[in-house]
């Protein structure tokens, strides 16, 4: 490269975001079993039973909860597999997704 190359060049700064992470969000409700919320967890959180206890006693006991945090389209397909899980077997359980703060 000639200096005269080096003198034409821009100056460029390249800034590399990170993609948004998306929360995945456990809503309670007064009809869904204990036991199946657990039950939702495990299979598609993939969570031990303590973790997943925990987590939905959370929910139970505010109303709402996080889950986890994913990149958007792991969290969109996690939370709509889980929320149809439910519905399958007639239940009202809810799973929402909202960007990181
Ligand atoms: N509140 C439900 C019950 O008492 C259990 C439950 C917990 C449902 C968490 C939803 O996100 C939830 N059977």
């Amino acid at each position: 490269m000639s200096d005269n190359d080096t003198n034409l060049k821009q100056a460029t700064t390249t800034k590399t975001e990170r993609p948004r992470l998306y929360k995945v969000l456990l809503v309670n409700d007064d009809f869904t079993p204990r036991e199946f919320v657990v039950a939702v967890l495990r299979a598609e959180f993939r969570m031990s039973e303590d973790e997943a206890v925990k987590v939905m006693m959370a929910a139970h006991q505010q109303g709402v909860c996080v889950v986890a945090v994913f990149p958007r389209d792991v969290a969109e397909t996690k939370a709509t597999r889980a929320t149809d899980a439910a519905k399958a077997n007639g239940f009202p359980l809810m799973f929402a997704t909202e960007p990181e703060a």
